[in-house]
């Protein structure tokens, strides 16, 4: 068959020809006959791929029994959603579960096709939606969690995220301007100090900055990881302020970017090779000229000068007598009592508010100091604890081979093991950031972590097996910087003795005796 030439003269790769043949969005409207005619009946394209944009993800590894990836701006939430989510996912039994993802987000599992609708009106209910959050959609958009509640912080990001969330998605409604983009995107909004978003990693971030004494926002654009590229975001020389120009801003690069972004190659679509092709001045021009006004140029720096905190542990909030207490949730799993307990805790503690983080933990704000001792006797705190090990406490890991199927080994089990093994025989002075992810993709963030391990097939004794490629030296925080790949093809076998020996020269670990 021939296929239909893109502009540039190339031909369509096969998903942009299915987005030009309906758009993804449209299967919002036959949930219903799928969930009658079940999904062995359904076409392949809308099975494998149109159901994500309802955030609805079809698992090669577990037929039947889906993914949903949910939308939590900011990554806050009430007790009353997470009691809703833990109730979706409990009827599943031991196939159902949550994953809190490394962008402040919830993924369901078990889901049954069937009981899509029913799920969808009750995340309605409870002001949820799940829409638009999978393949070439915007993604989850990260804000500082310690937002609202930090003394030190310089703008709280809920407003704003929730804001450009709405214009991206219409009021979770679906919002077709924004459905058909060249390929994913992602946008963070940092209000710290302490680029608690991992600023440099997203299509654009908005960076706290003072210009002429006024508060608002650097932007930086472009930052991306793929199989095939990694790049940090680059300064777009534009300061906004922290109101409706935040939201403009992302309309006008999101619209530039929908209408210009390169489709030919799946794996040259992010925002970052539009940048290369047209350079940044032009981009900037580009979007200045598209909104209709003159962009302010950057303020000269930034205010990022914080090391990155990950709030384990009980703090003081701004609010007088108010504390906040951050949970280790060991490689982001959560299950339906974890989720029934966390939503309790949450309420009777604290205002019933709970909040995710970017490295897969739990916070809950809004604890009285007279409640708090009684709270660090709750038993789920033994295993979702605010001091944990080194190791424990800056552990990620993406979903890995037991769901994804891009996966090249299994991660979560691999790294909660690891670290156990490790923390039994070692002194750890310091925490360490060890991010784990399945494949060359990058979703659990390796170039972010002091020791980042990338899933691979490696070769011992003549045999394929399981291993990794190491990174180190990701930083985070002021100064961030990415890691990058310092030796390939490690038997999962050898890792322990060669991190042992990392964590001993580089990292000041001692035996224990
Ligand atoms: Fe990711 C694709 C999981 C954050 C880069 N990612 C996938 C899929 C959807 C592949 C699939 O269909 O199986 C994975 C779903 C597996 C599953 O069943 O859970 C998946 N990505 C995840 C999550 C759940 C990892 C985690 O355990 O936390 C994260 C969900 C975030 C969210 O709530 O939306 C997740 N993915 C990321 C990040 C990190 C980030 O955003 O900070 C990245 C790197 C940053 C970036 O995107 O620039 C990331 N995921 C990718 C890519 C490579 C993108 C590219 O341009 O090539 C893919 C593959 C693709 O899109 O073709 C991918
Ligand atoms: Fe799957 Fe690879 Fe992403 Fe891990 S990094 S969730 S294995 S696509």
């Amino acid at each position: 068959m021939v296929q239909a030439p893109e502009k540039d003269g190339t031909t369509l790769n096969k998903f942009e020809k299915f987005k030009a043949e309906k758009d993804g969005l449209a299967i919002k409207d036959e949930l219903d006959h799928f969930a009658q005619i079940g999904w062995e009946a359904m076409d392949k394209t809308d099975l494998e791929h149109r159901l994500k944009w309802v955030g609805v993800f079809y698992r090669p590894v577990t037929p039947g029994k889906f993914m949903m990836r949910l939308r939590i701006p900011n990554g806050i939430l009430s007790s009353e959603q997470m009691r809703v989510l833990g109730e979706i996912v409990q009827r599943y039994g031991d196939d159902g579960n949550a994953d809190i993802t490394t962008r402040q987000n919830l993924q369901l599992r078990g889901i049954r096709i069937e009981d899509i609708p029913d799920i969808f009106q009750r995340l309605k209910s409870v002001g949820m939606t799940s829409v638009q959050s999978g393949m070439d959609n915007v993604r989850n958009i990260t804000g500082s969690p310690m937002a609202g509640l930090d003394a030190d912080e310089l703008i709280d990001t809920r407003e704003l995220v929730q804001k450009v969330q709405d214009m991206i998605t219409n009021y979770g409604q679906g919002n077709y301007q924004f459905t058909n983009l060249p390929r994913k995107f992602n946008i963070a909004i940092e209000g710290g100090r302490d680029n608690s978003v991992h600023a440099e990693i997203n299509d654009i971030a908005f960076v706290p900055a003072y210009k002429e004494g006024e508060l608002g926002f650097n932007v930086v654009v472009g930052g991306f990881f793929s199989a095939k590229r990694c790049e940090a975001a680059i300064p777009m020389n534009v300061w906004v302020r922290p109101n409706q120009e935040v939201v403009d801003l992302c309309r006008g690069i999101l619209e530039v970017y929908r209408d210009n972004g390169l489709r030919a190659n799946r794996q040259k679509s992010r925002l970052m090779w539009l940048i290369d092709e047209w350079g940044i001045e032009e981009f900037r021009t580009r979007v200045a000229n598209h909104l209709g006004y003159p962009l302010a140029t950057a303020a000269e720096k930034d205010a990022i000068d914080w090391e990155k905190r990950d709030h384990l542990g009980v703090f003081p909030q701004k609010q007088e007598g108010l504390s906040y207490i951050g949970l280790c949730i060991p490689v982001g799993r959560l299950f339906a009592d974890d989720m029934f307990d966390l939503a309790r805790i949450a309420e009777v503690y604290g205002s019933g508010e709970l909040r995710l983080t970017v490295e897969q933990n739990v916070i809950i704000p809004n604890i009285a100091a007279e409640n708090m001792a009684t709270l660090l006797t709750e038993p789920l705190l033994a295993k979702f604890t605010p001091n944990p090990t080194p190791l424990q406490r800056a552990l990620v890991s993406c979903t890995g081979a037991q769901f994804c199927n891009f996966a090249l080994i299994e991660t979560k089990n691999k790294a909660v093991d690891l670290i156990r093994q490790l923390d039994a025989e070692l002194n750890i002075p310091q925490g360490v950031r060890m991010h784990w992810t399945g494949c060359p993709n990058s979703c659990g963030q390796p170039q972010v972590a002091d020791i980042g391990l990338m899933g691979t097939k490696a070769r011992k004794d003549g045999k394929t097996v399981e291993g990794v490629d190491l990174y180190m030296g990701g930083k985070v925080g002021k100064d961030a910087h990415l890691g990058s790949c310092v030796q390939k093809g490690i038997p999962c076998e050898d890792l322990k003795s060669l991190l042992t020996s990392i964590l001993i020269e580089q990292f000041g670990a001692t035996p224990k005796g």
